[in-house]
């Protein structure tokens, strides 16, 4: 094999050719589907002869042009030249593909029963020959022909425009779809079904037929993805003004796929994980869950398909303002504080992580080997707070009127990041120069503030530093333009209004430069200051809080999202020490005041139970991680351990009379149930560390009538190590082996377990009849979690996880390199470990170098790790 090589944004080049018009025909068949297409093809660069087509796993059977046999052409590797072609033409390509051996689940596939498509970012090739890039936009006709007793429904996207039945048991359906898009957004799917349908009446009148497609049996589990796609309907009409386009939508939900879900123009393919809930079967976070991502995939029908990517390199273009939009949503119709935390700790944690490694690259990438690998957090979720800068700079108002003008300018054109830019600056007026330096920089900058009062005049000072540490292939930075939210009290908690040359300044200021100076008129006192209020931006604040400010700002601070804030630096300052002190040799130890402010914040009863519940949830252990240069696992593990036994003897009387207190009646998902049960299972977690905590945890695990508290339950014991863990994990085993869904968070628990033969766990885990490791939920569930998020067992001395994690990566470097790349990503940060466990994850990381048919996926991120 040749050594896969890197694509540069820099290099993008306009297509030589372009396919207005498609027509695909599929003869269905497990080992041998035979694909037909035909297209409409017009030169668009004069010099041009030849035209090129990528194509990847492909049997090609025969080329016609303009329905002449055309032989003048030469299959290469992953491509297809075309030799001597007229200005415009017609071109056929026969091919035939084989679904069921393809295991990559990228292109056509069988997931189960079913026949379907995954085709971002570069899946279609694995279909036809094709110019399987996003500038290129076709108009698609698909007919779809398959056995009509096993796949009673053919669908693709579009509408439906004819069907008929063949006289050798087949059938067929055609379809067409009226707008143009790039391949990447074709979809097919071919199976049977239960079907939940439902109408939509769009704002302008129009109704939409909603149908979503499951497993046969789970038509109980479908309701909530329905209604949350009429929510997304009904919220992207009011709040940004848009309406759908087509006469049906469709999703359908499968059990093998690589992801969470494809926006495909009007078949939206989904992970069933996604799709399927009952209060049985799903946990209140799979609601949330399902509830984002139908919003995320129905959104991209305006922020991705109508106005689409340029080229690969733009995929925040349509990610992070996706993202953005989901999350709007989330919060318009839940809280709008829990939701930012949790975003926030996605930032903090996993994407601060990613910034830090090897793979740090900018939201807009310059340099690409496998684009699958650049779905990352940076691109999503960064992204997404870099939308969220340009919402807070501009204001809704701006921000609505810049997105108009984005759709007036793009809409059915593939667009840049620029060009979303450039249409917030237009509509309003405000600068964004500087800011555009989000999109080219990568890494996480530091804000370092000082603050000084200078009582003899009244003022307050606020020096503002910003430094971004290098990051691989990108030594330099500059700064960048931050939008600094803050605010200033007074003693009883009173907001001071901000004064500056006489004149009123607005809360959020815009850092711009290495070095900033602000000074505040009129301060009568010494003030307390909250700053990044909200996460302002995707940075590192660092500033030398005193413990009273923070315990101050836990209970003065105006927006909820800053009293969680203060109380995650607070803890952040006792874990650090603790840290340092366990290193030592030195007893752990936490101050009665910082106790108390906790306490204060728990007996709050004008609070949201679910906020409640998110300020007494400890930062997990891998954001701790990531405070440190060299991290110590084992110390880290054990300070937080000390903390929750601490935080539970101190409270215990609190948590136990509140988990009695919020004992609700029959399951419901409303808001306000889902928050209760939220703050009963924080209370629990915690109880499960005091004396009672087996006898609570077993009662709750045999009354529940749900599966949040059952896993409430199963988790805390799992967690705690408690004497019930094992009746708990068989019971419930036996209950659902079926259902390989709900055995995922069963998986999930083995893989977090903490135990100290956690591993051999794992492994014999790996042998129970649920699992297989072809699924891509399956794998992550177990394998995932041990590695991820069980840090103390998977970084064992003696190398053990890390063995364990190179055998599965190369049993997935074949069956599946796309699962396989997520996977890898512990070994990718093995330079904040100590020596020994450096050179264990670095032999590993060899190892797999010198893997025969190493994935463009997995050679990527290892070269990158090793290169650092
Ligand atoms: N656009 C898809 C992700 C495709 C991932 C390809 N490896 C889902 C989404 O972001 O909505
Ligand atoms: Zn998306």
């Amino acid at each position: 094999m040749t050594q896969p090589t890197a694509k540069y944004r820099s290099d993008y080049q306009s297509p030589d050719f372009t396919i207005t018009d498609i027509s695909l025909e599929f003869d269905l068949y497990d080992t041998a589907t035979k694909v037909l297409a035909v297209s409409k093809v017009i030169r668009q660069k004069d010099t041009a002869t030849t035209l090129e087509l990528d194509g990847d796993h492909l049997k090609l059977v025969r080329i016609e042009i303009n329905g002449v046999a055309w032989s003048d052409f030469a299959e290469g590797e992953g491509k297809l030249s075309v030799y001597n072609v007229p200005a415009e033409f017609e071109l056929l390509i026969e091919t035939e593909i084989n679904p069921e051996a393809n295991t990559l689940l990228e292109g056509l596939y069988k997931s189960g029963g079913a026949f379907c498509t995954q085709c971002e970012a570069e899946g279609f090739r694995n279909i036809t020959y094709y110019l399987d890039r996003p500038d290129v936009l076709a108009r698609y006709t698909t007919k779809v022909i398959a056995d009509k007793a096993q796949y009673p429904y053919l669908m693709s996207n579009g509408n439906r425009v004819d069907s008929g039945d063949l006289d050798n048991g087949r059938h067929w359906v055609q379809w067409q779809d009226p707008f143009p898009k790039p391949s990447y957004l074709f979809a097919l799917v071919a199976g049977d079904f239960d079907v939940l349908r439902d109408k939509y009446t769009t704002k302008s009148g129009r109704v939409v037929d909603l149908e979503i497609f499951v497993d046969k049996g789970n038509l109980d589990r479908a309701e909530y993805a329905m209604t949350s796609l009429i929510n997304s309907m009904k919220w992207d009409e009011e709040r940004f003004g848009l309406e759908y386009d087509l006469d049906i939508y469709m999703i359908v939900a499968v059990d093998f796929f690589n992801m969470g879900a494809m926006e495909n123009k009007g078949l939206n393919i989904f992970n069933s994980k996604y799709v399927l809930a009952n209060p049985n079967t799903a946990t209140d976070t799979d609601y949330q869950g399902i509830e984002s991502v139908i919003g995320h995939e129905y959104f991209h029908n305006w922020t991705g398909n109508r106005v689409t990517c340029r080229d690969w390199f733009q995929l925040s273009l349509k990610e992070g303002l996706t993202v953005f939009r989901d999350q709007e949503f989330s919060s318009d119709l839940g809280s709008r504080p829990v939701n930012r935390i949790n975003n926030v700790r996605i930032m903090r944690g996993p994407q601060f992580a990613e910034d830090r490694g090897p793979m740090s690259h900018p939201i807009r990438p310059d340099k690409v080997i496998e684009m699958n690998n650049f779905y990352t957090l940076t691109v999503y979720e960064k992204g997404s707070e870099v939308i969220r800068m340009m919402h807070t700079l501009l204001g809704e108002e701006n921000f609505q009127a810049g997105m108009k003008l984005y759709f007036e300018r793009h809409d059915g054109t593939a667009a840049t990041c620029d060009d979303f830019v450039q249409a917030m600056e237009d509509a309003s007026g405000i600068s964004l120069e500087r800011f555009r330096r989000w999109y080219s920089q990568a890494g996480t900058p530091v804000v370092t503030v000082d603050t000084e009062y200078l009582a003899d005049v009244k003022r307050y000072r606020v020096t503002v530093k910003q430094h971004t540490a290098p990051t691989p292939e990108q030594e330099e930075k500059l700064p960048l333009h931050i939008p600094f939210d803050i605010e200033l009290y007074n003693r009883q908690g009173d907001v001071l209004p901000l004064q500056c040359n006489g004149e009123a300044m607005h809360h959020v200021l815009n850092v711009t430069e290495a070095e900033q100076v602000f000074e505040f008129e009129n301060i009568d006192e010494q003030p307390v200051i909250s700053m990044l209020r909200e996460f302002s931006a995707p940075v590192i604040l660092e500033y030398d809080y005193s413990d009273d400010e923070l315990i101050f700002l836990m209970v003065h601070a105006r927006n909820e999202f800053a009293r969680w804030d203060a109380g995650q630096m607070l803890l952040a300052k006792y874990i650090k020490r603790n840290v340092e002190r366990v290193r030592q040799g030195e007893a752990f130890e936490l101050p009665e005041a910082v106790i108390d402010a906790f306490r204060g914040v728990l007996l709050d009863e004008k609070l949201d139970p679910a906020f409640i519940a998110e300020v007494l949830t400890l930062p997990n252990e891998n954001e701790i991680a990531g405070w440190y240069k060299t991290v110590d696992v084992d110390a880290i593990h054990q300070v937080v351990g000390e903390l929750e036994v601490a935080f539970a003897k101190a409270m215990e009387d609190e948590f136990t009379a509140i988990y009695h207190a919020l004992n609700q009646g029959a399951y419901t998902i409303e808001h306000d149930a889902m928050a209760k049960r939220a703050l009963r299972n924080t209370c629990l977690a915690y109880l499960g560390h005091t004396g009672q905590g087996n006898q609570l945890v077993s009662k709750q695990y045999q009354v529940s009538d749900n599966m949040t508290d059952t896993m409430a339950a199963m988790a805390v014991a799992n967690d705690a190590e408690l004497p019930c863990r094992e009746a708990q994990m068989t019971d419930f085993s036996d209950k659902w082996t079926h259902d390989g869904l709900v055995m995922d968070k069963w998986f999930i628990l083995q893989g977090k377990n903490p135990a100290e033969n956690a591993l051999e766990n794992v492994r014999e885990t790996m042998k129970h009849p649920a699992f297989d490791l072809k699924n891509p939920n399956r794998t992550r569930s177990l394998v995932a979690s041990f590695c991820a998020n069980n840090p103390v067992r998977f970084h064992a001395k003696d190398g053990s996880g890390y063995q364990f994690l190179t055998e599965i990566l190369t049993t997935l470097n074949t069956s599946n390199p796309q699962v396989a790349s997520r996977l890898i990503e512990p070994f990718l940060k093995y330079r904040q470990y100590d020596e020994a466990r450096q050179s264990l994850m670095r032999a590993e990381l060899e190892k797999l170098a010198k893997l025969e048919n190493l994935a463009k996926d997995l050679y990527e991120k290892v070269q990158k790790a090793l290169q650092q």
